[in-house]
């Protein structure tokens, strides 16, 4: 198989809120449902899969569709029931990239370049998605995966409901022309008739034609345009609000004040970081350390590493320096630490950043290790010796962060 240069990866939930509802109340289950305000004024938000054959949808007023479809029904919408999904969906994204990019609460692009060594081929890759989040949430998501934003984002569409299209970008540009022109991004109910007018019908017809009449009739976006009909998008996936950090942190039975204290929690945070990291295939660009004082202030100091970095070692070390920077004498509740600036690690071009790199090596022996045999087979002699501070004093919250505010993915009782 031959490597697309790029992987991306739209992956948007089956009609999101009617979704939710029939999860949640077996009873509307193969029925048709209508999400909406309970009045007569309003619209639908949407419609589940076996409300739209009679031709209702999102935005059409709750009256028409309830004329189109008496048998619907009508449930109020729960927002923050869907918030909370969306946040689990969003999670589970997270666990296949750094690059997550949320378009909507029920779509986002994922930048998957680069992962056939972890993930497989692509359409491994989407089975994985969809199975994820199916076992996460019990619901479905449709994939689509091809070399661009744009492709994979009507790839998704185009297999729905529970769909997954692979579209190869070498296949690309013949995959779409057969699509209405209504389908090119950009183009609405205004702007599609014009280019019917003028002939054309497909994209297809708008990839053949020339770029400069385009330009002369709708201005930079027949530009965009054509550029859109012959698969090229060269937008990148933001990694603005994809996975920022991963932390670990914890409140403690007794306030600490001394370095001696601080600092094996800090090594405990720091293993417990760069095995996740590993496992993700990630390298962090920085290091954060926060510390909470007895009076509940949360004080942190953050550095970005020099080199991006997998290993305990470094970030402990990092974390160390950090301490010194604190000026505040303490006590402190709660120790915690996180990772952030995340990128895959490329193994080929990092391999001789890390070649010579020894602690590195007997971390990924002992993440091995600990797969086969189970956490606490192998503990650092110096824990040991510091049985009393590091183990059984305190809760621990791993987590991965997505905005500024944490997130808690996974809490987690200390389980060593
Ligand atoms: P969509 O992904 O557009 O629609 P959907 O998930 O309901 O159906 P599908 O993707 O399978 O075609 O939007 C996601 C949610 O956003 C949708 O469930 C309800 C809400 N929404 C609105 O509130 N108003 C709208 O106009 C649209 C389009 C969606
Ligand atoms: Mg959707």
């Amino acid at each position: 198989m031959i490597a697309w240069p790029r992987v991306i990866v739209h992956a948007d939930m089956d009609a999101f809120y009617a979704a939710v509802e029939q999860l949640d109340d077996p009873g509307l289950r193969g029925k048709p449902v209508l999400v909406g305000p309970r009045s007569w004024r309003g619209v639908v938000l949407t419609a589940s899969y076996e409300a739209r054959p009679y031709g209702v949808g999102s935005a059409m007023p709750v009256a028409e569709a309830r004329r189109r479809c008496p048998d619907a029904v009508m449930v109020p919408p729960r927002f923050e029931r869907y918030e909370a999904v969306s946040k689990q969906v969003m999670d589970i994204l997270g666990d296949f990239s750094p690059a997550v990019e949320p378009l909507s609460l029920d779509e986002a692009f994922v930048d998957m370049s680069g992962t056939e060594h972890i993930f497989g081929a692509p359409d491994g890759i989407g089975r994985k998605i969809r199975a994820a989040v199916y076992d996460a949430t019990g619901l479905r998501i449709s994939v689509g995966i091809s070399g661009t934003k744009y492709v994979a984002k009507v790839a998704s569409d185009h297999g729905k409901p529970d769909g997954l299209t692979i579209v190869p970008p070498a296949e690309a540009r013949a995959w779409l022309a057969p699509l209405p022109v209504s389908r090119l991004w950009g183009v609405g109910r205004k702007t599609a008739p014009k280019l019917e007018k003028l002939g054309y019908r497909t994209i297809g017809d708008v990839a053949g034609a020339d770029e400069r009449e385009l330009q002369a009739h709708f201005g930079s976006a027949g530009t965009h345009y054509h550029k859109l009909a012959n698969a090229t998008d060269p937008r990148r996936v933001s990694r603005g609000r994809g996975a920022k950090s991963i932390g670990s942190e914890r409140t403690l039975e007794r306030d600490v004040s001394r370095r001696e204290e601080i600092e094996p929690h800090l090594r405990r945070a720091a293993e417990r970081i760069a095995r996740r990291l590993r496992a993700k295939s990630y390298v962090a660009g920085g290091v954060r350390v926060r510390l909470k004082t007895s009076g509940f202030d949360l004080i942190s100091r953050q550095r970005k590493l020099s080199q991006p970095n997998d290993t305990e070692d470094i970030l402990f070390s990092v974390a160390c320096e950090l301490l010194g920077e604190f000026e505040h004498p303490g006590p402190f509740r709660l120790i915690g630490m996180a990772a952030f600036d995340l990128d895959w690690r490329q193994e080929a071009r990092q391999s001789d950043l890390f070649a010579a790199d020894e602690p590195r090596r007997l971390e990924t022996t002992i993440d091995g290790l600990i797969e086969r045999f189970g956490k606490g087979t192998v503990v650092r002699a110096k824990d040991l010796e510091r049985k009393d501070t590091v183990h059984d004093d305190g809760v621990n919250l791993d987590f991965l962060d997505y905005r500024d505010g944490e997130r808690v993915s996974k809490p987690e009782r200390d389980d060593r």
